[in-house]
């Protein structure tokens, strides 16, 4: 067990919860340098078309069409797959998964999570389906898989759309493919604290050709051709700045895995007697982008921040209130899982950069006050 911090060890600048991967400057200059060079800064960019190209292969995917925000990843998903009235959604997510369908003017309904995996529960999704249901929005919660037979099941039978809000799950693999060819859509956010990222940026991923289509229409205006709008659209479209941040990192992707999965397991091994960890599935593998920990109680959670807090240490309360208590809902809903969860659940830091001997500090002054 590592010795407790003394002022001295103490890290000079604060440990945020994640730190943006910046990755190879000159790389990255080399790219601006092209842009400069074509003029072509957004609309479909070579830069653009090239990444698309990429995380396709990468990631094992048909069609993925990139976006300038995951939250706009969202609202795009709603409108080509034309949902209306009511969607089951978790509460126990970031607000966006929520904020978007409420902006759209759909009515969110909660479906209860499992107080292990931290997803949503499908036992609780049916009791909730009505003559307004249109789709289920589940979260693959800091990346584990849902349970997507089950889900899938459930929407077949009550003729459902299904669209994945698949932010944290990057890379995740589910019996030994990607994890976001469930669903109708899929969703991925790019923003700067995710493991792949493009300073802001997303994308939808479907494997249906028309729903493709549909989404690349959507994200232009609606248009076209150059004198041709089919219906209504909006600006949702990724530029090429962000298209270039995306290949850098992309090419170092492994490198930013490993030593992501090297601080996870530290964690994993010095932290399993002392707080509870997210049950993960068995079927699918990890992506190292979150290392949330469920405290006992409230109170032990708040002591710990606090003591972290004093260390300059920022560990992050993801995700909290659970959704169910958003003011601006109107139809009041309940969800006690999600709420417990909600009110023990701490995101411990975890990015490339973070130091072993940060890391340690952070391991000694939980243990030291858990034990
Ligand atoms: N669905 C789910 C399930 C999501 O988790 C999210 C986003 C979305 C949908 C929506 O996708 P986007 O529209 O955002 O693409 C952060 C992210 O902003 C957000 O993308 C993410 N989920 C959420 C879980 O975390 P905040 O409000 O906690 O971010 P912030 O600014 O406090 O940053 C956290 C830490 O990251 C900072 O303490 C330091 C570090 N950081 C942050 C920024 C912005 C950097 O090192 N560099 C930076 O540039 O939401």
């Amino acid at each position: 067990m590592p010795s407790a911090p003394t002022p001295q060890s103490l890290p000079p600048a604060p440990i945020q919860v994640t730190k943006a991967y910046l990755p190879d400057k000159e790389k990255y200059k080399g790219y601006i340098d092209t842009i400069y060079e074509s003029g072509w800064l957004t609309n479909n960019g070579p830069l653009v078309k090239q990444l698309e190209q990429r995380l396709q292969e990468y990631l094992g995917v048909k069609h993925l069409i990139l976006v300038s925000n995951g939250t706009l990843a969202l609202q795009v998903a709603y409108k080509a797959l034309d949902l209306q009235g009511e969607v089951i959604t978790t509460p126990f997510s970031f607000v966006a998964t929520t904020s978007s369908l409420a902006w759209e003017g759909l009515t969110p309904i909660f479906a209860d999570i499992d107080p292990n995996t931290l997803n949503m529960n499908p036992a609780n999704i049916e009791p909730l389906i009505t003559s307004r249901t249109s789709a289920i929005l589940p979260v693959h919660v800091f990346g584990n898989p849902c349970e997507v037979e089950a889900i899938q099941q459930i929407a077949q039978r009550h003729n459902l759309k299904v669209i994945y809000d698949a932010a944290h799950a990057f890379g995740v693999q589910y019996k030994g493919e990607s994890i976001l060819n469930y669903g109708d859509i899929s969703t991925l956010s790019f923003h700067a604290t995710k493991l792949f990222h493009t300073i802001e940026g997303g994308a939808l991923i479907t494997n249906d050709d028309k729903v493709a289509a549909r989404v690349r229409k959507l994200i232009n205006f609606g248009i076209i051709g150059p004198d041709q709008i089919d219906g209504v659209g909006i600006n949702a479209k990724m530029n090429e700045f962000q298209a270039a941040m995306g290949l850098c990192v992309l090419d170092e992707i492994q490198e930013i895995m490993t030593l992501r999965k090297h601080v996870w397991q530290r964690y994993r091994d010095t932290l399993q007697s002392e707080v509870q960890f997210q049950e993960l599935n068995a079927n699918g593998t990890q992506n190292y982008s979150y290392f949330p920990v469920v405290f006992k109680t409230e109170q032990q959670l708040l002591e710990v921040q606090g003591k972290l807090n004093q260390a300059n240490i920022y560990p992050r309360r993801y995700f909290y209130p659970s959704l169910d208590n958003l003011d601006y809902l109107e139809a009041k809903q309940t969800c006690n899982v999600s709420r417990d969860i909600a009110s023990r659940i701490l995101c411990l830091p975890i990015f490339p950069a973070l130091e072993q001997q940060q890391q340690n500090i952070i391991i000694t002054i939980i243990c030291e006050y858990l034990s």
